[in-house]
């Protein structure tokens, strides 16, 4: 018999989650690290700055993101990419964080997608208002690595989607210390974020971060 240490502490509900095949959640899986997380983030964008990026379409992006890792996520006039540089501080992103590294792993494993090695790292962060449009992970090179999202902070409500724009969304509260963890068929699911509700976090305060991990090369 398996035992589900948290079960029946607190009525928090079942501690993981299937969004269908390839895709759970994992509710608390990154609340024992909590404060080791947050105080990586603040030293990656002490290096690397939050900023608000600027869409192909010449959007400004109401979420600010920054990265680490090898690779970063960027985008600007010309299109999204990975970009090896901070186009904004001219050197190479800072280093993913050893706190960072070994929880995308574990989450990963328990998930069912072993020897996951993420080179880049998303680091987003919503402030009352932001929000994220449907859209699927496709700027990486190869799909057989899985992504695994981590949520500290202000709650907000995640939609999942399905295969095509289209298809209708599941909504999904996503509270601090939850994580995501998506691949295999689920792999290229439209999701996004719905506008943060303003709040007070006791660690974070008035605002969500989210790290997402990928394996972009
Ligand atoms: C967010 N997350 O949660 C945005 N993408 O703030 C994502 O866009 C995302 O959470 C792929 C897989 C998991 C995610
Ligand atoms: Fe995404």
């Amino acid at each position: 018999m398996t035992m589900d240490l948290f079960d029946g502490l607190g009525g928090t509900g079942p501690r993981e989650e299937s969004l269908g095949a390839g895709a759970r959640v994992l509710r608390g899986f990154a609340l024992t690290q909590d404060a080791e997380l947050l105080s990586a983030v603040h030293d990656v964008s002490l290096a690397s700055p939050f900023r608000h990026m600027e869409t192909p379409g010449g959007f400004r992006m109401s979420v600010a993101m920054t990265n680490c890792g090898a690779w970063g996520w960027v985008t600007d006039r010309t299109g999204y990419r990975y970009a090896d540089v901070d186009p904004v501080q001219g050197r190479p992103w800072p280093e993913m964080p050893a706190v960072f590294l070994r929880l995308a792993r574990m989450a990963a494993a328990k998930a069912g997608f072993d020897g996951f090695t993420p080179d880049a790292c998303l680091v987003n962060r919503y402030e009352p208002g932001a929000k994220m449009s449907l859209h699927q992970d496709k700027d990486e090179r190869d799909f057989t690595a899985p992504i695994v999202s981590v949520s500290l902070g202000l709650p907000a409500v995640f939609l999942f989607g399905g295969a095509e724009r289209a298809d209708s969304s599941a909504r999904v509260r996503l509270s601090h210390g939850d994580v995501v963890v998506w691949g295999g068929p689920a792999r290229l699911r439209y999701h996004g974020v719905m506008p943060l509700k303003p709040g007070h976090h006791p660690r974070v305060g008035g605002h969500r971060i989210n790290l997402t991990f990928r394996k972009a090369q």
